[in-house]
C-alpha cells in the first residue's frame, strides 16, 4: 500500500523538483523609489548617506541587486541629477558587491532625458526598461495623509491623475540602442500588464534584446495589472508562450501584497523584488523599520521553504552583467 502511495506520489515530486534544485533566487531590493514620499514613513530613505546605508544593509541580508532612485537632500523630491546618484553609488560599490541597477523611470513628473541622465553618465552594470506607456496612478495614497512634511508631496501624488508615464517605441528603442548596445548594461525589463510582454517578444523577435531577460512583473500598480496569484499566473503563462526559455522572471507586488506575491513568484519559479519603493510596510499596518528588515523577511521565507538565495557573483553569471569593473563610477 505504501509502495503504491510512494509510486504515485514520487514523480509529481520529480516533475516540481526543478523549481527547488539547483535554482538560485535572486532578491532585488529597490530602496527609495519615487512613488512614496517623506510623509509616509521616517524609515524612506532620502539621503545620499540614507540610500547608501539602506543598500549595503539590504546587500548585506542577502540583495543581490539594488533598484536605484536618487532624491534631492533637503527635500526628498524624485531626482534625476547625476550628482545626487554619485552621492551614493561609489559609496555602495565600495561597500558591497550588489549589482547596483538604476533606474530609468525616474518619476512621471521627468522629462525621458531627465530621466536617462543618471544611467547614461554612470553606464551601469543594469538599468530599469519599461515596457509601455501606461496611467500610473499614486493618487489614492493621498487619502491616507492629513498632514504633509512638504507642501510638493500632494502635489506630486495629484499629478498622477493628469500624468501618463511615457514608455512609447521609440523611447524603448533608444533605452535598448544607447544603454543596452553602446554602453553594455543588462535591463530590468518592467513589465505593469500582459501587453507589455507581447512588445519585449516583439524585440525579441527583432533581435533588439537579447536574452537571458529579466522579467519584472509588476503588480498592483493602479493603471497596470492588479496583485492577485491569478494575474501573476497569467502574467508568466504569457511569458512562456511569448519568450520560452529566453526568460527568468521576477515579482513585484506593489503595496501589502509584496511578500506574498513574491512568495508565489518564487513558488511559481521566479526570484523576488521587496523594498521600500514599492511597499513601506513589514506586516498590515506596521511600518518597516529599514529596506534590510524586508530582505530578511522574505529571505527567511524563501530559506524555510527550501530555496537557495543566490549572491551577487551568481546573480552577474545569471543576468550575463558586464562587471562592475564596467560601470562609471
Ligand atoms: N516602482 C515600480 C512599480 C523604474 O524605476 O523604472 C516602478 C519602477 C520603475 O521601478
Ligand atoms: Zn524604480
Amino acid at each position: 500500500m505504501i509502495a503504491q502511495a510512494r509510486h504515485l506520489i514520487w514523480p509529481v515530486l520529480k516533475g516540481n523538483a526543478g523549481i527547488f534544485m539547483g535554482r538560485k533566487i535572486i532578491i532585488t531590493c529597490a530602496v527609495t523609489g519615487s512613488i512614496h514620499t517623506p510623509t509616509m514613513s521616517p524609515f524612506l530613505p532620502i539621503t545620499g548617506d540614507d540610500i547608501a546605508q539602506a543598500s549595503i544593509a539590504a546587500a548585506e541580508a542577502g540583495a543581490a541587486i539594488i533598484h536605484l532612485h536618487a532624491r534631492h537632500p533637503e527635500t526628498g523630491f524624485p531626482s534625476a541629477d547625476p550628482n545626487h546618484f554619485m552621492d551614493f553609488l561609489p559609496k555602495i560599490k565600495g561597500r558591497c558587491d550588489a549589482v547596483l541597477n538604476i533606474s530609468t523611470g525616474g518619476s512621471s513628473v521627468m522629462t525621458l532625458d531627465e530621466r536617462l541622465a543618471p544611467a547614461r553618465a554612470v553606464k551601469p552594470e543594469m538599468c530599469s526598461l519599461n515596457m509601455g506607456s501606461m496611467n500610473f496612478g499614486i493618487f489614492p495614497l493621498k487619502e491616507r495623509y492629513t498632514e504633509w512634511k512638504h507642501d510638493w508631496e500632494p502635489k506630486l501624488l495629484d499629478a498622477s491623475r493628469g500624468n501618463l508615464f511615457r514608455n512609447t517605441f521609440e523611447d524603448i528603442e533608444v533605452i535598448l540602442s544607447e544603454l543596452g548596445k553602446t554602453d553594455g548594461a543588462r535591463f530590468e525589463f518592467e513589465c505593469y500588464d500582459i501587453g507589455h510582454i507581447e512588445t519585449l517578444a516583439y524585440y525579441l523577435n527583432k533581435g533588439l534584446v537579447k536574452p537571458p531577460l529579466y522579467v519584472q512583473f509588476v503588480l498592483g500598480v493602479l493603471g497596470g495589472i492588479g496583485a492577485s496569484p491569478e494575474n501573476l499566473g497569467a502574467m508568466k503563462a504569457s511569458a512562456d508562450r511569448l519568450l520560452g526559455d529566453t526568460y527568468s522572471f521576477s515579482v513585484l507586488g506593489a503595496g501589502a501584497m509584496q511578500m506574498r506575491l513574491a512568495t508565489a513568484g518564487a513558488i511559481l519559479g521566479g526570484n523576488v523584488r521587496v523594498g521600500l519603493e514599492d511597499n513601506l510596510t513589514i506586516s498590515a499596518g506596521t511600518l518597516a523599520r529599514s529596506n534590510a528588515e524586508q530582505v530578511t523577511k522574505i529571505r527567511t521565507i524563501l530559506e524555510e521553504l527550501g530555496f537557495d538565495i543566490a549572491s551577487a557573483g551568481e546573480c552577474r553569471e545569471l543576468l550575463a552583467t558586464k562587471g562592475s569593473g564596467q560601470v562609471a563610477f
